[in-house]
């Protein structure tokens, strides 16, 4: 080989590894498809970090549960094989304890108070008790509200009694569901359709972006009002992968974390709406006079069973006494 050609080469071989420790390209998961709006978030969120480092971080969002269900990426982000994942607060409730705080039944007033909340130190400090636990959380997401659909309306608590009613992978839903006097059948998301459709449960609980996308809508056709729950999504960090940053590039992916939130949450908003049209025209019957504090009064047993430490209880104080 000529000198020439050797001297080309390892300026090439050089040039390669310079920039394989420059850039970073960060890989996230989502179980929902490209146009639902926590991967809106997550895709805003990627901009603004090869916006702010002039393209040395990217990310690349791996949607549609390509990677596996919200407990299977989990794990993976637990092992650093993946970096990120956005899920419900749902899922990280038997990781870390506080993320049971903003899942709690009828604990937010409105979306307003649940923003308020979660805005606030409140939010920060759920988010870093998952450090402890391998996680770093980085946002919360908005998911609205969360109702219950079965194949007949409910209008109050003992509408629900001996429902199967499935419920995500939480020991705390397990607990709320019990409490309504249903019974609830834990399974992940991509179950759920099938899991209606051949009676395994008559009923789940959602909002209506996510009863409309995952088409259980033409499943089962009455939404009731029961808002229980505004468990909001999150955004998590490896914990892992974090620990090899560095605390300038920490700083720049949990700032684009928390700047991409007005995105999602204007994506959410959206969503909601068009989200309804859709299930509307589909034939589901939505139903509004819902007793809801029927359903409120009997969750005292899942705060007595859930909220146990000082730190979780002084959390659902601050959150109850925010106007
Ligand atoms: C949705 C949420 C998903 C998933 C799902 C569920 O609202 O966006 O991440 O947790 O609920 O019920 O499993």
């Amino acid at each position: 080989m000529s000198r020439f050609i050797t001297t080309i080469l390892a300026a090439a071989i050089s040039m390669a590894c310079a920039n394989s420790v420059l850039a970073l390209e960060l890989k996230a998961a989502d179980y929902w498809d490209e146009q639902y709006p926590t991967v809106k978030g997550l895709k805003r969120m990627g901009e603004l970090l090869a916006e702010r480092t002039k393209g040395r971080i990217t990310m690349k969002v791996f949607h549609s549960g390509a990677l596996g269900t919200e407990k299977e990426t989990l794990e993976q982000v637990k092992i650093g094989a993946l970096d990120l994942v956005r899920v419900n607060s749902s899922p990280m409730n038997n990781i870390c304890q506080e993320t049971i705080v903003p899942t709690l039944p009828f604990l937010f007033r409105s979306i307003d108070h649940m923003h308020k909340a979660l805005d606030s130190a409140i939010g920060d400090e759920i988010l870093a008790s998952c450090d402890a636990k391998g996680y770093i959380g980085l946002a919360f997401y908005d998911s609205g509200a969360r109702s219950i659909y079965s194949k007949k309306p409910v209008r109050s608590i003992a509408d629900v009694k001996g429902m199967k009613l499935r419920v995500q992978q939480s020991d705390m839903w397990v607990s709320l569901v019990n409490a309504m006097g249903a019974n609830p059948t834990p399974m992940p998301m991509g179950e759920v359709y099938t899991a209606m459709r051949t009676g395994l449960v008559d009923a789940a609980e959602n909002n209506i972006p996510s009863y409309e996308n995952s088409k259980h809508f033409e499943v089962v056709k009455y939404y009731s009002k029961t808002e229980h729950s505004m468990a909001p999504e999150m955004v998590v960090f490896s914990k892992l992968a974090w620990d090899k940053l560095s605390p300038e590039d920490q700083k720049i992916i949990r700032q684009a974390a928390k700047d991409s939130v007005p995105a999602q949450r204007k994506a959410w908003d959206e969503r909601d709406q068009a989200s309804l049209k859709i299930v509307l025209a589909g034939g589901a019957q939505i139903v509004s006079d819902v007793n809801k504090k029927s359903f409120a009064d009997a969750m005292g047993p899942v705060y007595e069973k859930f909220v146990t430490t000082p730190k979780m209880k002084d959390l659902v104080k601050r959150v109850q006494e925010m106007k």
